[in-house]
């Protein structure tokens, strides 16, 4: 009956983008019962749960509050679609800079690490996010670099499948960091954070 009751609801999408695109089928088909078709082969994931759809979003800002770009992930189809886009100019330095998930959802100026030290800008944060049971690299909180314009815009989209959008939220949940321009003297600051959470 489960794998019935699957296979009817993987078909529902099927049913309304053909609903859109034939008007003549538009209006009076709500009712009925859709054909059962069988999956095909690469949407089938029996063996284990199906993570978790849905979208996170972060804000980021530096660390004198001004807000320099917003991040959203959304999860579908066993992985995630990262988009950072800026939404000031001139506050990032021209280049190419790291960027990655953080293991604690912190972002606060002149803080110390969880492993103590000296405080700096955001470093309650913590290192690189690792999801449970992962180790080594790539880290899972690593993404690709960010190439900021020469007028400090950037707008990035990229893919990763090395977290769940419910390993982001788990425990101290976690935090996206924007770090200096590459081949600078602050290529490793911490210029921009914002919390990873539900939109
Ligand atoms: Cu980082």
């Amino acid at each position: 009956m489960t794998k019935l009751a699957a296979a009817v609801l993987l078909s529902l999408p099927v049913v309304a983008v053909t609903a859109c695109s034939s008007p003549q089928h538009a209006t009076s088909q709500t009712g009925t019962t859709p054909p059962v078709q069988s999956a095909s082969p690469g949407t089938s994931t029996a063996s284990s749960p199906a993570p978790a759809a849905g979208t996170l979003t972060a804000n980021l800002k530096t660390a004198d509050g001004k807000e320099v770009a917003t991040a959203t992930f959304d999860f579908s189809n066993g992985y995630a679609t990262v988009t950072v886009k800026t939404v000031a100019a001139g506050i990032l330095a021209p280049g190419f800079h790291d960027m990655h998930v953080h293991a604690v959802g912190k972002c606060e100026p002149n803080s110390v690490a969880p492993t103590g030290g000296p405080p700096g800008n955001f470093l309650s944060a913590g290192g690189h996010f690792q999801a449970p049971g992962h180790t080594g690299m790539p880290e899972s909180g690593d993404l690709t670099m960010l190439e900021v314009r020469q007028d400090g815009s950037a707008y990035l989209v990229t893919t990763t499948d090395a977290f769940t959008k419910d390993q982001l939220l788990a425990g101290d949940k976690t935090a996206l960091m924007i770090h200096g321009a590459q081949n600078t003297d602050g290529a490793m600051d911490r210029i921009a954070c914002g919390v990873i959470g539900a939109s």
